[in-house]
């Protein structure tokens, strides 16, 4: 393994100096046109610099030049302006996080929040933040997204030096920019991401244009790997997440969106997760994305939705008018994201007859419960025992039953005439709205014929193929 890790050291040290001889004078020379060198550009991307931060603006304020974003489960970095200066302090460090009651994690935040305090910012906005490591490794933040010097970029190694622990840095900028960005490490990554250290930025527009939105919100994707009845995420996990989550929580832990009938909402999202994309679809509306971290979405080429795509390392903006009351599921559509902890890694029981195994099983372990073999549906309802500090894999009692999803989940709650963004509780649906039992009357109106159950243990698997009696219709057989 040594000549081979020496071969590869020199190939990359040769590599790293055969880049830092080509320098701006010996640009390399390719055929066709060459509008700018690399020179030129570099000197250009300065003076840009040199006079945007010349041209900041006056510090933005809620109110007046903005309607302040709202951050389920979260909050808002609070500053102060010293000589027109916005002025935040971030500090990082370990975190005491409830993920959803019966789940407490120990993770890394800032200012003992995951995901860390919004920043919450106006296009021309010169801020300064102070960031203090009080983590046991190194640490940087990169701001991500945002146009700035490359000096404040924040990658360790390669525009600073990693903020020791115990040290504090100052980054300062001029934003020139609006939309949803967010910020993170650049130092061990895996590890530090993998803990919780991820915050949401949001950039107003100095004079917004277009329809006014009344709701604003910023929700945090990500994913996490912590075995039942233990605390500390595992970071080296790559592939079994067991905690999905928004804004660091896990449904029952999310918090509702509340929206007054009528106003118009934007949702802006995030994600930072290690590996996973996350489909997230909202029940009852059509939806447009307005923005990417990448800026706002032309009008003419906003596609109408129900399920944005929030890929790692981006931010989606959605907006849509709320018209239609209701207690509305908002999701991410990967069914094992909207799972707790105990819904993954077992073995697939759906059909196995256990006959008396469970009973056999408790003589040995008392509370023993063979998990799945009428489906996973039932499993937290019926009170399974649980290591402690885990939560199981479903969510939490809601107005018609049990509300079996967990993870990235959360419920948009859209009512007439409200005068408070607290939760309103559920929704009582209009009567005559509700999903009720068909009676043998409207049965017989309509002609549906039902077969009788094949004849199968409840548990088992049918020794022959079900019988399908001439008067049924097949499609009606997978309803
Ligand atoms: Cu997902």
């Amino acid at each position: 393994m040594a000549p081979h890790l020496t071969c590869f050291a020199r190939l990359a040290s040769l590599m790293l100096t055969g880049s830092l001889i080509m320098g701006a004078d010996e640009a390399p020379k390719v055929p066709g046109p060459q509008p700018v060198t690399v020179a030129e550009h570099g000197a250009a991307h300065a003076d840009a610099q040199a006079q945007a931060q010349a041209k900041s603006l006056p510090p933005g304020e809620p109110g007046k030049d903005y309607t302040p974003v709202v951050v389920p489960n979260g909050s808002t970095l609070p500053w102060k302006v010293v000589d027109g200066v916005k002025v935040f302090h971030l500090t990082a460090g370990p975190v005491q996080h409830e993920f959803a009651p019966g789940l407490v994690g120990t993770v890394w935040g800032y200012n003992g929040q995951s995901p860390g305090p919004m920043l919450e910012l106006v296009d021309g906005d010169h801020i300064r933040v102070y960031v203090t490591n009080r983590l046991p490794e190194k640490t940087t933040v990169h701001w991500h997204g945002i146009l700035l010097p490359n000096g404040q970029d924040g990658v360790s190694g390669l525009t600073q030096p990693g903020i020791p622990p115990g040290e504090t840095v100052k980054y300062e900028f001029t934003v020139h920019q609006q939309g949803t960005f967010m910020y993170h490490p650049h130092f061990d990554e895996m590890t530090q991401m993998g803990m919780g250290m991820m915050g949401m930025i949001v950039i107003h527009p100095r004079n917004p244009k277009g329809p006014k939105v009344a709701r604003d919100f910023s929700i945090m994707l990500t994913e996490w790997a912590i075995k039942a009845g233990t605390s500390r995420p595992d970071t080296n996990e790559m592939s079994e997440f067991n905690i999905l989550t928004m804004n660091s929580k896990a449904f029952p832990g999310t918090a509702p969106l509340v929206v007054k009938t009528g106003e118009r909402v934007r949702i802006r999202f995030g994600n930072l997760g290690a590996m996973d994309h996350h489909p997230v679809h909202l029940h009852g509306y059509q939806f447009r994305v307005v923005a990417t971290d990448g800026g706002d979405v032309d009008p003419a080429g906003q596609q109408p939705e129900t399920t944005v795509l929030v890929p790692v390392g981006s931010t989606r903006a959605i907006e849509f008018v709320a018209d239609a009351p209701g207690d509305w599921a908002m999701h991410c559509h990967m069914t094992h994201h909207v799972m707790n902890q105990m819904g993954h890694g077992l073995p697939n029981m759906v059909g196995v007859d256990t006959g008396d195994l469970d009973e056999q099983m408790r003589k040995l372990l008392p509370d023993y419960m063979t998990m799945g073999p009428t489906g996973m549906g039932e499993m937290a309802e019926m009170g399974m025992k649980i290591p402690e500090n885990s939560i199981a894999m479903v969510g939490a009692d809601g107005p018609h039953g049990y509300i079996d999803m967990g993870g990235m989940f959360t419920v948009l709650k859209v009512r007439d005439g409200i005068t408070s963004y607290e939760d309103p509780g559920w929704y009582a649906q209009p009567k005559g709205t509700e999903v009720v039992t068909a009676s043998p009357e409207e049965l017989k109106r309509d002609g549906i014929v039902i077969d009788p159950p094949p004849a199968v243990p409840a548990n088992g698997t049918p020794s022959a193929p079900a019988a399908t009696p001439g008067a049924a219709m097949p499609h009606e057989q997978h309803h």
